[in-house]
C-alpha cells in the first residue's frame, strides 16, 4: 500500500526504541486540513488569505515554494522566510539577513509562537512549512506533501497565466506512477539523507546509506530513459526529488556523510538537476547561502564548530541535453 511518501506514523514506544539504537525517526506532522476551491472542507481558496512560513534551507518547505512559483501564486499566497540559523528554541524571524523577513501576522520572534497561538498546549515540533490562514488565525496544514497538492489544484482561479492554470503536477493518468516513485524517493532519498546525517551509531548509518545510494542508482537508471521520473512530463515526483538533489553536493555529501558519490558523478541525475533548476522560476527559489549556513551552523551535534565549509563550485546553469527526450 502507498505510504503517500510522508513520515510514517510510529508508536511512541517504537520511536523510542529505534532512537535508542541511534536511528533518526522523523515525527509525523500535526496539521492536515485541506483548502479547496469551493470551500467544502471549511477552508476556501481565496487570494491573500493564506500565508506560508518557509525556510529557504529546508527541502520540504522548498517543495511548496516551487509549486507556488510554477503555478504563479506569488501574489495570492504571501510568505515569510525564516532565519537560516535555527537555535535551540527553533526557527526565528529576522529582517537582518538576506531574503529573511519578519512575521507579518503576530510579529513573533520564534515560529513556535505561531504554533502556540493556534494550539496553546501544542506538543509537536515547530517545523516549516506552515500554511497559515490569516482570516481565522489557524494553521491549516504543516505537511509539505499535502500543501503542494492544494497549491496544484485548488488555487487555479488565482494563477497569473493560462499556462500556469493548466499546469497539473499530479495529473490523473500519472497518479499511481507518481505515488509509486514517492514511496521510495521519500524514505530512501529525501528522508534517507537525514537518516544518514543524524544516525548516532554505525549500524543506523549503514542501514540508511546503503539504500540511499541504491535508490540514487535507480533514479539514474530511470533518468537515462526518460526526461523526468514518470515519463517526459514534469510532475510533483520530480520536484520532490529535486529539492534533495540541489542540496546534495553542497551539504549532504560532507555534512551528512553521504559521500559514496556526488550528484555531479551521475550523468543523468546531474542533467536532470540542471534541467529542473533551469525551468522557469525555479532558480529563484534556490538559495545555497541559506542551505549551507543553516545546516552547518545549526546542527552542532553533527558539526560542533559550526564552521561553514567553502562548498564545491557548482554550475546549475550549465547546459544540459535533457530535452532530447521530449523531441
Ligand atoms: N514532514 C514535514 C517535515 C518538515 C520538517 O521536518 N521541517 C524541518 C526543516 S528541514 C523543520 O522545520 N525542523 C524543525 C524541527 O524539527 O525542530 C513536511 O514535509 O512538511
Amino acid at each position: 500500500m502507498s505510504s503517500g511518501g510522508k513520515p510514517e506514523k510510529v508508536s511512541v514506544e517504537e520511536a523510542m526504541d529505534r532512537r535508542g539504537k541511534g536511528e533518526f525517526v522523523r515525527s509525523a506532522t500535526a496539521f492536515h486540513d485541506d483548502i479547496t476551491a469551493n470551500g467544502s472542507g471549511g477552508f476556501k481558496a481565496e487570494a491573500n488569505r493564506y500565508h506560508l512560513y518557509v525556510s529557504l534551507a529546508c527541502p520540504w518547505a522548498h517543495r511548496t515554494l516551487i509549486v507556488r512559483k510554477l503555478k504563479g501564486l506569488e501574489d495570492a499566497i504571501s510568505t515569510t522566510v525564516v532565519d537560516w540559523y535555527m537555535a535551540q528554541q527553533g526557527w526565528n524571524f529576522t529582517d537582518q539577513k538576506p531574503k529573511c523577513t519578519k512575521d507579518p501576522v503576530y510579529d513573533a520572534k520564534y515560529l513556535s509562537e505561531i504554533y502556540f497561538n493556534v494550539v496553546p498546549d501544542y506538543g509537536g515540533r515547530y517545523t516549516v512549512p506552515v500554511l497559515f490562514d490569516k482570516k481565522t488565525k489557524v494553521i491549516v496544514n504543516n505537511e509539505s506533501s499535502e500543501i503542494i497538492r492544494m497549491l496544484n489544484t485548488e488555487f487555479n482561479e488565482f494563477c497569473k497565466t493560462e499556462d500556469q492554470k493548466k499546469l497539473n503536477l499530479y495529473p490523473e493518468h500519472l497518479k499511481s506512477k507518481i505515488d509509486e516513485v514517492n514511496d521510495w524517493v521519500y524514505p530512501y532519498i529525501n528522508n534517507g539523507v537525514y537518516r544518514c546525517g543524524f544516525a548516532t551509531t554505525q549500524e543506523a548509518y549503514n542501514a540508511a546509506v546503503k539504500p540511499l545510494f541504491e535508490h540514487l542508482d535507480k533514479a539514474e537508471d530511470i533518468l537515462s530513459k526518460t526526461r523526468y521520473l514518470t515519463g517526459n512530463q514534469l510532475t510533483e515526483a520530480d520536484i520532490r526529488l529535486f529539492t534533495t538533489l540541489v542540496r546534495f553536493d553542497t551539504v549532504y555529501v560532507g555534512h551528512f556523510k553521504c559521500n559514496k558519490k556526488r550528484i555531479m558523478d551521475y550523468q543523468n541525475i546531474w542533467g536532470f538537476v540542471r534541467d529542473i533548476y533551469q525551468t522557469d522560476g525555479i532558480a529563484e527559489t534556490c538559495d545555497q547561502e541559506h542551505i549551507q549556513k543553516h545546516y552547518q551552523q545549526s546542527h552542532l551535534s553533527v558539526n560542533p564548530s559550526g564552521i561553514v565549509a567553502i562548498g564545491p563550485d557548482i554550475d546549475f546553469n550549465a547546459p544540459h541535453d535533457r530535452d532530447k527526450f521530449s523531441k
